[in-house]
């Protein structure tokens, strides 16, 4: 899902099919969003777990792990509508 959407907007030539200049493309933030949106919606499914053994990956060029961002709470931010408020 995440990698079609830059092929489909970037085409051949577009900002969006290259990552060095994907984010230059003002649609790549809400494209980003969307994808942070339903992986949070994910997590809330409790079918759906990230395993233990991969929380200490390093997420480069970043020095976070996965453990640092599992929770968008404990980043700053939440999503309402997951909460049942519009
Ligand atoms: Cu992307």
């Amino acid at each position: 899902m995440h990698n079609r959407v830059h092929g489909y907007v970037g085409g051949l030539c577009g900002d969006m099919s290259h990552v060095p200049f994907a984010a230059f493309d003002p649609i790549f933030w809400a494209h980003h969003c969307m994808i942070d949106r339903l992986f949070y919606l994910w997590q809330l499914d409790t079918k759906h777990t990230i395993p233990v053994s991969l929380y200490n990956t390093v997420l480069r060029p970043f020095e976070l792990t996965i453990e640092h961002v599992l929770n968008t709470y404990q980043l700053g931010y939440d999503y309402a509508s997951a909460r049942g408020e519009t």
